[in-house]
């Protein structure tokens, strides 16, 4: 009990922002975003990053809410999620582990914005860089934005082999569907809500991060993109993509572009 009230004030204290940022704004929102935070095992972080979702403000004329969906996590951020109770925030909880692209597709299914953003919840990402991504988007006519690590010639990597592989991953995208990508792999990727759910997205492991910005290049829709930053984790602090994984996911990867290709 005492345990859901500290996990309430401390999403809750980032509150008062966005409620002064909503009565200087008079504005009726133009369009609302849905900020998807997908979590499996982030108990050192997933509070946080609901607080900074939470307290993410968003240019004038922009409504937000905040969706979490546990993956049924066994580390207790599950039970973190059971307690939050907080306006804007809804939380979501898989009956079992169903891979990270099924909680992108319950984010999407349950968005109630025109917008949806994934936000990963161990703070590879900074919520800061969400209000930039939104800036680049005129409602109606954007389709998405991703975040880029590299737009600018920017290399940020813990381990070079993530780096190069992203870089290659994303030329070959790019060449197959005619995209102008920099980082194909990034984490935050903004898109129309109708759009993600008129595509046939994968449900798989980590499939629909690739599979979604080569349906939508296959579409004809125009992916923009904005340099964010990015906190690469460690092996040792829970960094899952590496080594001989990560050679897997390459390969991967590659019969993902091909499956998209063929029209799979
Ligand atoms: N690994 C994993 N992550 C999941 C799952 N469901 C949701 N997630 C969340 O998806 C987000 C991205 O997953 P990560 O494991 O960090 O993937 P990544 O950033 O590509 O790889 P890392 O190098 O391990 O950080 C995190 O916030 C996870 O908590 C799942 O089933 N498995
Ligand atoms: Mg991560």
């Amino acid at each position: 009990m005492q345990e859901a009230e500290s996990v309430n004030q401390r999403i809750g204290e980032s509150r008062i922002t966005n409620y002064e940022l909503r009565i200087t704004d008079s504005k009726s929102p133009v369009a609302k975003l849905s900020i998807i935070i997908c979590a499996y095992n982030e108990c050192r972080t997933i509070l946080d990053a609901i607080a900074q979702a939470h307290a993410v403000a968003l240019p004038p004329g922009w409504d937000k809410e905040v969706i979490a969906v546990d993956n049924c996590s066994t580390d207790g951020t599950r039970e973190m999620l059971q307690a939050v109770d907080i306006p804007g925030v809804r939380v979501v909880l898989h009956p079992h582990n169903m891979g990270k692209s099924a909680s992108i597709l319950t984010g999407f299914r349950e968005a109630g914005g025109d917008y949806g953003i994934i936000f990963d919840a161990d703070l590879e990402y900074e919520a800061a860089d969400i209000p930039r991504m939104v800036e680049a988007v005129t409602p109606g006519k954007t389709v998405a934005v991703f975040g880029s690590r590299t737009l600018g010639g920017r290399k940020i990597y813990l381990y070079a082999q993530n780096y190069w592989a992203v870089r290659g991953l994303t030329a070959i995208a790019n060449l197959l569907f005619g995209g102008h990508l920099t980082d194909i792999a990034t984490g935050p990727k903004l898109v129309r809500v109708d759009v993600v759910r008129a595509l046939n997205l994968s449900s798989h492991e980590f499939d629909l991060d690739f599979e979604l910005p080569c349906k939508l290049l296959k579409n004809g829709h125009k992916i923009d993109e904005v340099a964010i930053d990015y906190h690469p984790r460690s092996v040792a602090q829970g960094k899952g993509l590496a080594g001989w994984k990560a050679v897997r996911t390459g390969l991967r990867v590659l019969w993902i572009y091909l499956k998209v290709l063929l029209g799979g």
